[in-house]
C-alpha cells in the first residue's frame, strides 16, 4: 500500500512506566494496525534521562524512547485521536502534565505541514530540544528539515545528548 492520499509523520514514542520497552513494543504494533496506515521504519529504542517541568521536583525514572516513520490515510485530528486510544488501551492514567506515563505518544511532523488547532501543534512544539527525539529522528532519516525550526543535522549540533543510550534494534 502506498496509497496517493497518505501522509509520512513522524510519531514520537515515550514511556517511564510499566515495563517501558515493553510499552514501546505494545505501541509500535498498534500503530501498526491504525487504519490506512503502515509503519515504515523505526528508530529502534533509546534510554534517556527524564525531562522534568520545573514544578515537577520529584524524581522519576529513565524514560524509553523511540521514533517511528509511518504512512497513514488519517487526516491529523483522526490520528491524535486515535493515538489517544492507544495511550488509553495501554494504561495511560494523565495525572501530572510531564509525570510519569506508561505510554506518551506525539505527532512530531505530519508531512511538512504546520499546524495550530487547539488540540494539536505540529510540528511538536519541543520536539527541536529534545535529544530523545532529534537523535532517533536522525537515525531515521538525517536531511529532515523541520518546519520552522531548521535543518535536523543543525539542531542536533545546539542539542547535547544528555547521556542519552542506544539500546538496539525493537524486537517486533
Ligand atoms: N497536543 C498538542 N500537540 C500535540 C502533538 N503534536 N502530539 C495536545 C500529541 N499531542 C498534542 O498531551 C496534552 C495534549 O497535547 C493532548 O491532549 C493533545 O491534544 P498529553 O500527552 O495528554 O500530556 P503530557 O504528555 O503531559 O504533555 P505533553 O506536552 O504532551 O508532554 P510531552 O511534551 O509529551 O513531554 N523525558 C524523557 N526523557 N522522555 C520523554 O519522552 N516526555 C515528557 C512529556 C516529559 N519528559 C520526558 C519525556
Ligand atoms: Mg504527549
Amino acid at each position: 500500500m502506498s496509497a496517493d492520499n497518505a501522509t509520512k509523520v513522524f510519531i514520537g514514542l515515550g514511556s517511564n512506566l510499566d515495563d517501558p520497552r515493553r510499552q514501546i513494543q505494545r505501541a509500535l504494533h498498534a500503530l501498526a494496525e491504525l487504519p490506512g496506515t503502515r509503519v515504515l521504519k523505526d528508530s529502534g529504542l533509546y534510554l534517556s534521562k527524564p525531562m522534568l517541568a520545573d514544578t515537577n521536583s520529584q524524581t522519576q525514572a529513565d524514560y524509553c524512547n523511540a521514533v517511528a516513520l509511518i504512512e497513514t490515510e488519517l487526516e491529523p485530528l483522526e490520528l491524535l485521536e486515535q493515538l489517544q486510544q492507544i495511550e488509553q488501551a495501554q494504561g495511560r492514567v494523565r495525572k501530572k502534565h510531564w509525570g510519569p506515563r506508561s505510554i506518551d505518544l506525539d505527532i512530531l511532523l505530519y508531512g511538512e505541514q504546520v499546524m495550530h488547532h487547539e488540540r494539536l501543534t505540529v510540528p511538536h512544539p519541543g520536539m527541536h530540544q529534545r535529544e530523545f527525539v532529534l537523535y532517533p529522528l536522525q537515525r531515521i532519516d538525517s536531511t529532515l528539515e523541520i518546519p520552522g525550526r531548521g535543518m535536523l543535522n543543525e539542531l542536533i549540533k545546539n542539542c547535547p545528548d544528555k547521556g542519552l543510550k542506544y539500546l538496539g534494534a525493537i524486537e517486533v
